[in-house]
């Protein structure tokens, strides 16, 4: 009986189970889940904080920071520079890698998200921090260079999110399934809830931020008007819509009930391909999305198989329910072909 185990219990119970999981690995996890815990306290505060509303910054892709972007993100970089961990880590808040001292320097890469949809910290709804691991070339020896990051999404060792909502719930993979763990505040710890996580593969609820339809390309417009047409359109399904404004909130959404989220390519800024970043956004949560019978992709093909050019480079996504991502696929692939 595994449900109710506390994260590390739970991680070392599945490597003498025969998964092969490196301790440090387990570790790792562990101090990533350690930070999040400080940072759902630090969200919890609301008003009480005093940091809500913006810095006054930008971060390298020209965004308003929040105070809350700053500082969940040094709470993160500051914990696991000295965790003996990581060689190196990058941060959708930080422009270059972030350097870890070298007697500190662990085997692993960690890029991350420390508060993913923030534009919605002001008006309480959901927010999250969202995690890839990589292994670092050349482990602790050296510091990473920029090319060490810069590894396909298939490569990733581990990926999760914590969406800090109603209540706070970790969201992991390691390659072997997905399980989710909630925080139990009486205890400080996260406690296995849900084992295996299976994504159900026909859905009718798709969530899109509509308002951009028109700088959208053809396929992406053409699927989206077939859904709205509903029962008596060619996708023959009465379609019902939901858009949080909060990646993590939408992925947790299809973990638990299935669905399909796009945030596609579209021609405000050709030099971004999309909102969404590839190495902290579309590769982790393509990775948990697989791993729990998903499909990721970039209406083209696999996130996990987009070769990864720089530490903020942007990305497609449609993500969730195998054959409705598959649907979003065959209309791309028509227009390519007719092309
Ligand atoms: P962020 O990392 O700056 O918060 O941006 C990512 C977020 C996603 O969580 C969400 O899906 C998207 O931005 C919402 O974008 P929009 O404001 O266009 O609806
Ligand atoms: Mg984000």
């Amino acid at each position: 009986m595994t449900t109710g185990m506390k994260l590390k219990q739970f991680l070392l119970h599945e490597k003498r189970a025969g998964v092969d999981l490196p301790y440090d690995l387990i570790e790792l996890i562990h101090e990533v889940s350690i930070t999040c815990k400080e940072i759902a306290a630090t969200v919890s505060r609301g008003e009480l904080s005093g940091v809500l509303g913006v810095a006054g910054s930008e971060n390298v892709q020209g965004e308003t920071q929040k105070e809350l972007d700053i500082i969940t993100n040094d709470i993160m970089a500051n914990h696991m520079s000295v965790s003996g961990l990581v060689a190196g880590m990058g941060s959708e808040e930080i422009d270059d890698p972030i350097v870890v001292p070298a007697a500190e320097r662990g085997e692993y890469l960690l890029m991350f998200d420390p508060l993913d949809g923030s534009s919605n910290i002001d008006v309480n709804i959901s927010v999250g921090t969202i995690f890839s691991v990589l292994k670092a070339p050349l482990g602790c020896k050296a510091e990473p260079k920029l090319e060490d990051y810069l590894q396909n999404g298939d490569q990733q060792k581990a990926a999760g999110f914590v969406v800090y909502g109603p209540s706070t719930v970790l969201v992991l993979t390691t390659g072997q399934g997905v399980n989710m763990f909630t925080l139990d505040n009486a205890i400080g710890e996260f406690v296995l809830t849900t084992e295996g996580c299976q994504i159900p593969e026909e859905t009718t609820e798709f969530a899109i931020n509509l308002s951009n339809k028109r700088f959208w390309e053809k396929p992406m417009q053409d699927y989206i008007e077939d859904c709205l047409q509903g029962e008596n359109g060619p996708l023959g399904k009465r379609y019902n819509m939901r858009w949080v404004a909060s990646m993590v909130a939408e992925v947790y959404r299809i973990l638990v009930r299935g669905g399909i989220f796009m945030y596609p390519f579209d021609s405000r800024d050709p030099s971004k391909a999309g909102k969404l970043r590839l190495m902290y956004e579309g590769n982790p949560m393509a990775m948990i999305i697989e791993q729990a019978g998903g499909a990721a992709s970039t209406g083209h093909g696999r996130i996990m198989e987009v070769e990864s050019t720089g530490l903020h480079q942007r990305v497609p996504v449609c993500l969730g329910s195998k054959n409705e991502v598959e649907k979003v696929f065959e209309y791309h692939a028509r227009a390519d072909n007719a092309a």
